[in-house]
């Protein structure tokens, strides 16, 4: 009789996604947990991310703010205690405040997007990262954005705060050469989302309407999220550096095609 070789089961493996309660976090989660992960969805707003945690096969929610650098911690020792490994951290959450120039710009909404954009990233990575290297194939994600990478007018403190995480996944990338870490940046253009514009604009909905005006296909939170799952589950040695995802109607920040 052959003897049946003893097959290790598979680790379940762990993606933890921040701003997980909509748009690009909710649908990156949906999608990681698609592709086989146990998908941890931090947010602030509980009820939305315990709803969406319940429809996915294998999600925890956990109700974080990612600027309070004590309950990050705290996020980061509840891992320890409740998960075999860390495998995936998607840093999404993120927003701008206001579009007004940079004469006007109200430094408060600077220091908030500032606050939640680069340093929110940076407590929660600084508190997966010893994870993330012993999971032995950590990859940290960065959700920035166009606005990274090139500025507009009115772009003020979101293209600076967004400009900050852009360098935080190319430092921390140097940083990790050798380390069993991979950091990917995904930078969207024009996304329409239920959230983004609207936050920005302090829910005036027709502003925010025109963000998208005569856009025949801006993207939409899944065609950011599959970019994610894609540059996620491509093999362990192979790093997608920064992967920049516009409409096929928006060539740069300010070349958009609209219809009258
Ligand atoms: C969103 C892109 O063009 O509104 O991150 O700054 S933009």
């Amino acid at each position: 009789m052959t003897a049946v070789p003893d097959v290790p089961a598979a680790r379940t493996r762990t993606a933890v996604v921040t701003g997980a309660s909509s748009g690009i976090g909710a649908a990156t989660a949906r999608r990681l947990a698609a592709d086989g992960y146990r998908v941890v969805l931090a947010a602030r707003r509980k009820d939305r991310i315990e709803a969406l945690a319940a429809e996915l096969p294998d999600a925890e929610a956990y109700q974080l703010d990612v600027t309070d650098r004590a309950a990050v911690d705290a996020f980061a020792a509840h891992l320890g205690e409740r998960h075999e490994s860390v495998d995936v951290l998607v840093n999404n959450a993120g927003g701008a405040l206001g579009a007004d120039p940079v004469a006007t710009g109200d430094p408060a909404d600077w220091r908030t997007m500032y606050e939640v954009n680069v340093l929110g990233v940076l407590n929660v990575t600084q508190a997966l990262l010893p994870a993330l290297t012993a999971s032995g194939d950590g990859t940290v994600v960065v959700v920035s954005s166009t606005a990274g990478h090139g500025t507009y007018e009115g772009g003020g403190g979101y293209v600076a705060a967004k400009h900050g995480a852009h360098v935080i996944a190319e430092t921390l990338r140097l940083e990790l050469c050798g380390e069993p870490v991979r950091v990917i940046e995904i930078a969207p253009g024009m996304v329409r989302t239920d959230e983004f514009a609207t936050t920005r604009f302090r829910g005036d909905a027709a502003k925010a309407a025109k963000v998208y005006e005569g856009v025949a296909e801006p993207l939409t939170a899944d065609d950011v999220a599959d970019t994610v799952g894609w540059a996620v589950t491509r093999p362990a040695h192979v790093n997608i550096d920064l992967l920049v995802v516009r409409p096929r109607a928006q060539a740069a920040n300010h070349k958009v095609h609209r219809t009258a």
